[in-house]
Order: structure tokens, then sequence, then C-alpha cells
């Protein structure tokens, strides 16, 4: 009988202060999303009750992290933070030079001014939107080579986020290496669901990008979520450290741009670590004009000293396997009720398949889009549309996107939920599947001409 128990793991923490939230009434709930537009960016957070809108800037600090908030050295150059997060980002992480921004797009900005030029191309593992619209206002295009499994929803394969080698191939070939500002090869890759890359897929496109002389960039973001799958999934790994897998990957790369408002369970801050010299001295160069000194980056002292000690928690073995634990724990709850949601349940949350959950939607009346505003109006849970609003028009063709994948990201902030919460979300949503038959979509009535997802309007059709 003590056999068959089942035994269930817990949060490597307790609570120590609490931030309290409010229920509102469905009333209060559809007055809220009608003034917001439809739109989850656009609502008030007090008219929320349990936020997945985003795992960035969202997590719950440490006692360690907010003990170093103290120590904040607020210099204009040099600060002694400043030197510790270098310290921690060459020990985690193995770059030689960093330069921190004030998050993950200020290092993008950087990077893609210094790098890329009107005709280039940058193929990477699945689109990001900010990493994308930096690398096209420097006149580049992104080119995507993820294998094709990561754009079918049902595809169980074990690492959605490779490469796939002959797309990375035909596009060295077609475009020749020196028109390649670099690879940009995301970890845990956000669009695709939050879909880790394996080590012997990066070996391979190391190798391939070594044979043509072209750098790799990691979007070191969500690094340490993917190497906990590698731990669990990858052989030959399972023996291994998490710090161990991160440097692992981290050493495949030539450098990375990171939001270390991710894994590093920071409210803000970023950076870029480069190993090259030639490199490392235009963006220093670079980022004095655009973040702040090359010391600071658009971060007080004290923040950094918070992505210093955030980055040493984020490599913790008992910390990561509860973080990615909540998010599969939501994930399997939603698929015992039959919601279709993407597989393999990903790192940093569950990802609705809207174009099953609401298949008499077309694409254009955006029905990720009025799924989210549907979870709201059910239970107050804000969610976020990662589809075809998400993914803008086409520069070249003024079209939506139309990408395969249609989704409603249910993201989990790190420390900051309870199972309970979960249980909650569940609940909420398989409310709004019962009655998904009676849902209609959406017509965008304001268009901001970039990342439109943020601040566009709809009203229902
Ligand atoms: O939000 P930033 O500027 O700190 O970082 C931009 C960024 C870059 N790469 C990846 C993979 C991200 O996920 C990312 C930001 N993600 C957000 C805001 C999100 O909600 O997923």
């Amino acid at each position: 009988m003590t056999e068959t128990r089942r035994r269930s793991w817990a949060e490597p923490y307790k609570i120590k202060m609490v931030e309290p939230i409010r229920m509102t009434t469905r009333a209060e709930r559809e007055q809220a999303i009608a003034e917001a537009g439809y739109n989850t960016f656009l609502l008030k957070s007090e008219d929320v009750y349990i936020d997945l809108l985003t795992d960035s800037g969202t997590s719950a600090m440490s006692d360690r992290q907010w003990a170093g908030m103290m120590l904040g050295d607020e210099s204009y150059a040099g600060s002694r933070n400043f030197y510790h997060l270098e310290a921690a980002v060459r020990e985690i992480y193995g770059y030689k030079h960093l330069v921190p921004t004030h998050q993950g797009r200020g290092a993008e900005h950087i990077l893609s001014q210094i790098t890329t030029k009107p005709g280039d191309v940058v193929p990477g593992n699945m689109y990001f939107t900010t990493t994308r619209l930096h690398q096209e206002l420097a006149g580049g295009a992104f080119v995507d080579v993820i294998i094709d499994e990561a754009h079918d929803p049902a595809s169980e394969h074990p690492f959605k986020g490779n490469v796939d080698l002959d797309k990375l191939q035909r596009v060295i070939d077609e475009n020749g290496p020196e028109k390649i500002p670099y690879v940009c090869i995301a970890t845990a890759v956000n669009m695709a669901g939050g879909q880790p890359i394996s080590l012997a897929n990066l070996k391979a496109v190391r190798a391939l990008c070594d044979a043509h002389g072209v750098r790799i960039i990691h979007d070191a973001t969500r690094v340490a979520e993917n190497a906990y799958f590698i731990k669990e999934r990858e052989p030959g790994y399972g023996d291994k450290s998490i710090a161990e897998i991160v440097r692992e990957i981290c050493d495949l790369t030539d450098g990375c741009t990171m939001s270390a408002k991710k894994d590093a369970l920071v409210n803000i801050g970023g950076f870029l670590a480069l190993n090259d010299e030639e490199l490392f001295d235009a963006a220093r160069n670079t980022v004095v004009v655009y973040e702040g000194l090359h010391t600071y980056g658009g971060m007080a002292g004290r923040d950094m000293e918070a992505v210093a000690i955030g980055l040493h928690e984020s490599v913790e073995y008992e910390h990561i396997k509860a973080r990615v634990g909540q998010v599969l724990y939501l994930g399997t709850k939603l698929q015992e009720f039959g919601v279709p949601i993407i597989v393999p349940i990903g790192g940093h949350g569950v990802f609705l398949d809207a174009k099953a959950f609401l298949p008499q939607l077309d694409q254009d009346v955006y029905p990720a889009q009025a799924l989210t505003a549907e979870i709201y109006l059910e239970g107050g849970v804000r969610t976020m549309e990662r589809g075809n609003v998400s993914s803008g028009r086409d520069p070249k063709t003024g079209e939506n996107r139309r990408p395969k994948l249609e989704m409603v990201r249910v993201t989990i902030p790190r420390r900051v939920y309870t199972q309970a919460h979960m249980d909650v979300t569940a609940e909420t949503i398989a409310e709004v599947y019962d009655r998904r038959a009676s849902i209609k979509g959406l017509r965008m009535v304001y268009e901001p001409k970039v990342l439109r997802f943020f601040q566009a309007m709809f009203e229902p059709l």
C-alpha cells in the first residue's frame, strides 16, 4: 500500500510577505475589458485577480535579493554591484564581457546596431517580437530555421526548440556567410511554447556555423528552464547539475542577449554579454548613447546586485524543478479538463491552442485575442495573446502573417502563485471551454505601427 502512495513535492521556500488581491464582479470585468479594447495589456492590474500575463519582471525576489538591494552602490561610474554582476555572468554563463542594459530589448537594440546592416539576414529558432523588430530596424530580415515540429501544436518532439540544420545550411548557401551577422539561438523558445533546444542540436549548429565563420548569439532569457529539460530528457545529462548544463550551452555560443526579468528573478534588468573583443568595444561605446554608462547601462546599482544574486538562484535545482513543476501541474490539470494545449508542456507557461479551442473562428478575427478576453471575463485571470496579433504584418505584403501557432499564453510568474491559484485558473479556463461554441471573434479598430499587440484595440463582432 505505502509503495503506491503518491508522494507530493512542495515549493522550496516559505512566504514572508503577501500582497492582497481582489476578485471583481462580472459586471466590473465587462466594463474593464471593454474599456481596454479587449486587449489584456490595456487592463489595469487592480482589475485583475490572477495575473498570468507574463513571467517577465513579475517574479517574487528572495530575502537574499532584497538584502542585496540594500547594498546598492549608486555611483555613476564603477559601481561595485556592476563588478558583482560581471563576476556572476562570468561564473554562471562563462561569457567574458558584460554590457548591462535596462532590459532585454536594450541588449537586442545594441547588438543589432553594431552587427546588422541593410540586406543582412538573421536566422533563428523562431522569432521573438522585440528581437525581430530590432533586427528589422537595423535593416536585417529574420529567417525562421526552427524544426517544422515546433509549428505543430500536437507534435510531442522533446526538443521543439531545435534548429533544422538543412534550413540553416540553405540560408547560409543562398545569402553567403558575410550577409549573416549572427545566428540567433534562443533557449526555451518562447513563441514555440517554452520549448527547449537539445545540446546535441546546439553542437551541430556550432559545427555548421564554425564551418562558415558565422557567430552564434544566444537569447539566454530562459536558459535555466532549457537546462532543466535537458537534464530530464537528453541522454547523458541526467547526472549533470543545472549550472553545468547552462555553462555547456553558453560555451557553445559567442555571446548572449538577456532579459534578466525572467530566469534571473528580478523586476527589471538585462544585459548583453560577448566574448569577441572588437564587438564588445563597439557595444560598450554604443550603450552610452542609448542606455547609460557601460557600468550601469540603465540599471540602478541595487538592481544589478539583485540580478547577480538572482542568476545564482536561477541555477539551483530545487528552484527550477519547482518552477517548471508548477507549469506542468497547471498544464496537466487543463489536459484533464480536455482543454487543447501545446505539447509538450513548456517551461514558463501553458499555451492554449486557440485554433483547436475555437475552430469556428478564422485567424483574421483573432481567436487567441478573443479567448484572452473570455478568460478574463470568466474569472479575472489575465493571459496573453500569442498568435496573429503578436505576429504582426509582413513588411513586404502588409498582410497579417497568420502564424501556424495561434495561442493564448497562460504564463506563470516565478515564486508568486500557489497551487490553489493554479486550480482556480484551470477551472476558469475549463468553464470557458465548456461554452466555446458561443464565442465570437474580434475586429481590430486601432492598430499601432510596431509591436501592435501591446496597444491594439478591438471590438466584438
Ligand atoms: O522584455 P525585455 O525587453 O526584458 O526582453 C525581451 C525578450 C527577449 N527575448 C525573449 C525570449 C523574451 O521572452 C523577451 C521578453 N519577453 C516578454 C516580455 C514576455 O512576456 O515573454
